[in-house]
Order: C-alpha cells, then structure tokens, then sequence
C-alpha cells in the first residue's frame, strides 16, 4: 500500500501545504507496532511525502500524518492499493474477537483448581462471527493452550438464542488456569484460516 501526501504532476497522490512525514503502525492503539515511516518523498515538492509499505492481508494499519521539526498545515492524504498483499517484515497480529462464555451454564464461572475434569468453553455465534466456522481442533484455550479434550466440538444453540454456537471441553490440568487469574483466553483459526481470539473471566476457587 501507499500513504501519500506528494505534491506531484499526478494529482491521485494527496498534497500537502508544509513538511510531512507520515508513520504507518499496525496492530491496535495500545499496542502499536511502527512499520514503516517517510519524511520527504521523491519527486515530491514541498518535502511532502510518498510511502511504501509491504501490507497484509485482514490487518489494520493506523497511519500517522506529522511533520518535520513541529510544521502545521493542510494535507489531502491519498491511500493508493498498489497491488496484492504481501507478507509483510513486521506481522502485524490480525486476530477476530470472538465471543467465548467459560463454563456457559455458570456465572460466575468457578474453577476449582483442586479438582480434576474438564471445563466448557462456548465460543458464541454473533450478527459479525459465525462460531461454526472455527475449526475445533484449533482451538486452544488457558495459559498452556490446552487443546479439545474429546478431540471434536459439539455445534448447539448454547445460549438459546436461536443460532448455533460451538461448544468446547478441555481438560482443567492441561489448560493451566494458576491461582489468582482472572480472565482466560481462547484462540484458534476458523476452517479458512483466520485466527480468533476471545476471553472471559474466571473465579479461582480452591486454590493450591
Ligand atoms: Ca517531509
Ligand atoms: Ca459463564
Ligand atoms: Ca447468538
Ligand atoms: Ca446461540
């Protein structure tokens, strides 16, 4: 992809009225990753600026437009697809939030860490994500990435509302959940190749 500000005989390229620079970061506010930055571009008057940077596909990109040594003023800033995504030096994390519900039927959701069995983990169907599309056997839930314990996921309406979700069971011990945690994740891929990631809360109880 190309973030533009240049000032050049092409009038697809953005302009800028004082010295840009532009920084591209990836991943989300609070955890910002900078990949690729310019200051003056080539063939751009004004030091405006033209950059380049390898993309990939699903990911968010968040684009910074500053200047050089605290200038102010008007840009246009045009964002120009150069071509296919390629993967890029910095891998941006492009995960989808799902919905999970530890232990669906309980709230709060108890774990006995002196207990041995196995815990439920509903990933939730919702308007933007279809839970039947995770692959079961992808998924991985706690600290230690604890895998299905019956080796398949069961596909019912875990919440009665009328979609269906994917139920999970993994085994306690495997997962890891430590005394004092307080939320546990899930991450997996759907069957093409998406990764998800969701957390719910848990309550320790019977600590070691
Ligand atoms: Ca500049
Ligand atoms: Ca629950
Ligand atoms: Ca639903
Ligand atoms: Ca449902």
């Amino acid at each position: 992809m190309t973030a533009s500000t240049c000032n050049d005989s092409n009038h697809a390229t953005g302009s800028a009225d004082y010295d840009t620079k532009i920084s591209i970061f990836c991943a989300d506010c609070e955890d910002m990753t900078c990949v690729a930055g310019q200051d003056d571009g080539s063939g751009c008057a004004g030091f405006s600026t033209n950059l380049s940077w390898a993309s990939q596909a699903g990911a968010t990109y968040l684009i910074l437009v500053h200047s050089f040594n605290g200038q102010v003023g008007n840009f246009e800033l045009a964002i120009l697809d150069d071509g296919v995504p390629i993967v890029a030096d910095v891998v941006c994390e492009v995960y989808i939030e799902v919905d999970i519900d530890i232990k669906p039927w309980s709230d709060p959701n108890s774990i006995n860490l002196k207990s041995k069995g196995v815990i439920s983990v509903a990933i939730l169907t919702t308007e933007d994500f279809d839970a039947t599309t995770v692959d079961p056997l992808s998924a991985e839930f706690g600290p230690n990435g604890a895998v299905e314990a019956c080796g398949k996921g069961h596909i019912e309406d875990v919440d009665d509302d009328g979609d269906l979700d994917l139920l999970l069971h993994f085994n306690k011990q495997e997962a890891d959940i430590a005394c004092g945690d307080i939320e546990a994740v899930l991450t997996g891929e759907t069957f093409d190749g998406m990764e998800i990631e969701g957390f719910d809360s848990v309550n320790i109880v019977r600590c070691n």
